[in-house]
């Protein structure tokens, strides 16, 4: 494949950003080589620079659930524009994607919108600290919640150790009160509680992990947060930033039937435009500025061109049949992983969870983060190339979550699908 002309922009990019990127998963580093450079998206497909093409499986990490440039969206965006970018002020568009969010997302008794996933996080963390006046905050290993210090926290050795700081910059101070438990184990979550339960204000999680490959909740496991932050007083924080509206329409929460007190919500909800929320219950976000002593604010929060495409983009994707339809593609592409797996002789596991999927190569089932420490990255990086190669690009990393669009139909699927031979073929062969 002549990646050329991809190989010159990338090389000009590295002048400009540290890694040549705007974001570091985009760089290649997990997977090897150098990534190639968007000139347009279309549907289920993006272009490079070189003119070659790509099922995409990415679909900006979550947020196109109609593929790319959707005409409705498009369109609608176009509209606003010459109505005006932002306006710092209240306007209608607001409280109509605020509308069809809560009808569904009805534990949003009250929400903010905010410009990205890590904004949502950063400000139920205060809030949640705000409302109970405790400190304590407890996430999963293996669930990213955007990049605030207060969650870039890693297992200690112990199980009720501190969190340390997850990468350089974050003082130890700022994660001092961070534990960190392990998914999928209500054991590891009330051993905790048992020991400082009272000091706990929130346990916050991917209620279905795409951040460290994808990791499905056993059954009880959210029933069983549920009842245990009920228990000792403390609040339960679905990030649903990637869950939502693609697990379900109504995200994890309406698929589990567990409702929690705040959640997170971004990608989808921004349409392809930066755009976040976090909302739930009224007597919590009560406690938000200008009603009540904890601040949270945002120059762009709010802001139409974010509003509409948003809206348009869940009045299309709520229509009857539509969710249904990607779903169904997900489930096929995921059935077609573990067959064409099993038929090169190669252990891979595979799952799905509405229009969000992930696998692993690996002999047995990954339902915590420690066993996706078991995969085979390697294999990985070597299908993920042959299958670049071939025109359908995955994930650049062996621990992330792909995504099915609604305009993954056709030709985009049978692409796909008459690709893996060569993918398998690749991972097979020895390093
Ligand atoms: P943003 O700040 O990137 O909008 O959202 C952070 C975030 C919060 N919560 C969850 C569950 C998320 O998945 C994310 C962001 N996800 C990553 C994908 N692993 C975004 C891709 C990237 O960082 O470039």
């Amino acid at each position: 494949m002549d990646q050329t002309r991809s190989r010159e922009l990338f090389g000009r990019a590295k002048t400009f950003f540290p890694g040549g990127v705007n974001s570091p998963v985009r760089a290649f580093r997990s997977v090897g080589g150098e990534p190639f450079i968007v000139s347009h998206g279309k549907g289920p497909f993006l272009f490079d620079v070189d003119g070659n093409r790509y099922v995409d499986y990415i679909n900006s990490w979550g947020p196109l659930v109609l593929g790319h440039a959707h005409p409705a969206v498009v369109a609608a965006l176009h509209e606003q524009a010459q109505l005006g970018t932002s306006y710092g002020a209240c306007h209608e568009r607001e409280a109509e994607l605020a509308e069809v969010v809560r009808q569904l997302f009805p534990s949003l008794e009250l929400m903010r919108f905010v410009n990205s996933g890590t904004e949502a996080g950063m400000a139920v963390i205060r809030l949640a600290r705000g409302f109970t006046g405790r400190r304590k905050i407890l996430k999963f290993e293996g669930c990213y919640h955007g990049h605030a210090d207060v969650l870039l926290a890693k297992a200690g050795s112990g199980v009720l150790t501190l969190g340390l700081p997850d990468c350089a910059g974050v003082p130890a101070s700022a994660v001092q009160d961070t534990l960190v438990a392990e998914f999928n184990s209500v054991e590891s979550v009330e051993q905790i509680f048992s020991a400082c339960g009272e000091e706990i204000a929130a346990v916050i999680l991917e209620p279905v992990v795409g951040n460290c490959g994808l990791l499905v909740p056993d059954p009880q496991f959210l029933r069983a947060l549920r009842a245990i932050t009920e228990k000792h007083g403390a609040l339960l924080i679905f990030d649903e930033v990637m869950t939502g509206f693609r697990v379900h329409l109504g995200g994890a929460q309406a698929l589990y039937s567990v409702r929690p007190d705040l959640t997170m919500l971004g990608k989808v909800i921004g349409g392809g435009l930066p755009g976040g929320a976090f909302g739930g219950r009224k007597e919590v976000m009560e406690q938000l500025a200008p009603l009540g002593p904890v601040y949270q604010a945002g120059t762009l929060s709010g802001n139409p061109l974010a509003m509409v495409a948003g809206l348009t983009t869940l009045r299309e994707w709520r229509k009857p049949g539509a969710f249904e339809k990607a779903a169904g593609v997900t489930e096929r592409l995921v059935e077609a992983l573990r067959s064409g797996a099993a038929r090169h002789g190669l252990p891979l596991v595979a799952d799905s969870v509405g229009t969000m999927f992930g696998f692993f190569f690996s002999p047995s089932p990954v339902r915590s983060f420690r066993d996706t420490q078991s995969a085979d990255k390697a294999r990985f990086n070597r299908f993920f190339h042959a299958m670049l190669e071939a025109g359908v690009y995955f994930a650049p990393s062996a621990f992330e979550a792909g995504f099915v669009s609604l305009a993954h139909d056709g030709e985009a699927i049978e692409h796909t699908l008459k690709s893996l031979d060569a993918g398998f073929a690749a991972a097979r062969a020895s390093a």
